[in-house]
């Protein structure tokens, strides 16, 4: 078979089945950006390429995909981060005018080259740890213009770098001091104006929502999913992060691509979220920084047979990560996840929160996203902490 490229003395952690899917004596080879073969080398077919890649032994993983960040943001909050450090609480400090709408005052103040300037650095450490796929939220503009300037300054990501980027418009993200006292007023503005515009402009692949108590009512959220579904949009919902309304339920019954923190979710909502497919994305990060106490109920969701997805929820008020490798680190310290369940939180189910069903594993007809590292196997990705073992990246076969 002739191809591109092949990769070959590699030992692969091919994420295909329930597992890691580990082949020792492996090889890939790709042709026009798209995996033709990934396996074993004894069981592959004759393969010829003029570029032949002699991996050494070292592991390859998919490309690593984070689904859930607001990597693009005017501002940063580390002066919020000294008041929660002087006892304030997060939630406190979102209601007395800081927080989100902090965040958005200097993401209204950035026009989108500058937006997309101060994305890039972050970016570009999750690309350095092999992020080849990253979802990013608009949600800190809270207005018409400064939504779409978001969503545009998202995309615009993907011509500065080698990287995918999907997007999701997350208007319905906190109440903007325009709308004080009337939320309704305000999402129905959402979904009669921007959300059709943002729709009509291409610019978005999902919609989102904050459903919480300093967020957005149930009822609320619902508006937002049944616009989504009139522009052809999947849905997604920050749920019970800080308290349970019943938000990965009314998720699941949306057909939600995923329900994300989670801390505060019960069997009602697992059912529901099995019933219909929908991942859980958990987010470490965010537990760790807001110090939350309470754990997601991971053995249910396991019982259930719910995906989980790890992401770094990449945001300047509850998770100023950008390290994925870190993420499985806490994915299994703090919520006790299983080696092959962070690695699958990363690759596999993180591309079904998105709805991608092109990546996420190593097999034939999957997009040629890698990620080769330096390891003697596939457990210290998830062990070490502020280390990165990346030897090369790939994108699309390059
Ligand atoms: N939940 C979060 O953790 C982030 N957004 C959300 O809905 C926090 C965003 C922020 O504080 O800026
Ligand atoms: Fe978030």
């Amino acid at each position: 078979m002739r191809c591109d490229t092949i990769w070959k003395d590699a030992r692969l952690a091919t994420m295909v089945g329930d597992g890691i899917g580990v082949v020792e004596r492996g090889i890939i080879a790709a042709s026009d950006g798209k995996i033709v073969y990934a396996g074993a080398v004894d069981d592959a077919p004759g393969l010829d390429a003029p570029r032949v890649v002699d991996c050494e032994g070292r592991w390859i993983t998919p490309g690593l995909i984070d689904c859930h960040t607001h990597l693009i943001h005017g501002g940063d909050r580390a002066a919020e981060f000294e008041m929660r450090l002087d006892g304030a609480s997060y939630e406190q400090i979102a209601r007395t005018g800081g927080g989100i709408v902090s965040t958005m005052r200097a993401t209204r103040a950035a026009n989108e080259a500058e937006l997309v300037a101060s994305a890039l650095p972050r970016l570009d450490a999750l690309i350095a740890e092999g992020v080849t796929t990253v979802e990013v939220k608009s949600g800190y503009g809270l207005d018409r213009e400064t939504e779409i300037c978001m969503l545009r300054a998202a995309r615009r990501l993907s011509s500065e770098r080698p990287v995918s980027v999907a997007t999701t418009f997350l208007g319905a993200h906190a109440l903007p001091p325009e709308y004080a006292g009337d939320a309704d007023a305000y999402v129905t503005m959402l979904c009669d104006e921007v959300l059709p515009e943002i729709a009509a402009l291409g610019l978005a692949d999902a919609v989102d929502a904050f459903c919480e108590g300093i967020g957005f009512t149930p009822p609320q959220t619902e508006r937002m999913f049944s616009a989504a579904a009139r522009h052809g949009l999947p849905v997604k919902l920050h749920a019970e992060q800080l308290s349970n309304l019943h938000g990965a339920a009314l998720a699941a019954h949306h057909g939600a691509l995923s329900a994300d923190h989670l801390e505060f979710l019960d069997e009602t909502g697992i059912a529901a979220m099995a019933a219909s497919g929908t991942v859980a994305t958990l987010l470490p990060g965010a537990y760790y920084f807001v110090r939350e106490t309470r754990l997601p109920p991971i053995e249910a969701l396991r019982a259930a047979g719910v995906p989980i997805a790890l992401a770094t929820d990449c945001n300047p008020g509850t998770s100023p990560l950008t390290s994925l490798l870190l993420v499985m680190n806490m994915g299994a310290t703090l919520f006790r996840l299983t080696v092959a369940e962070c690695l699958a939180g990363v690759t596999r189910n993180a591309a079904r929160a998105l709805g991608l069903a092109d990546r996420g594993t190593l097999e034939a007809g999957k997009r040629c996203d890698l990620a080769i590292w330096d390891v003697e196997r596939p457990a210290e990705l998830v062990y070490r902490m502020g280390f990165n073992p990346l030897h090369a990246r790939i994108w699309s076969g390059q």
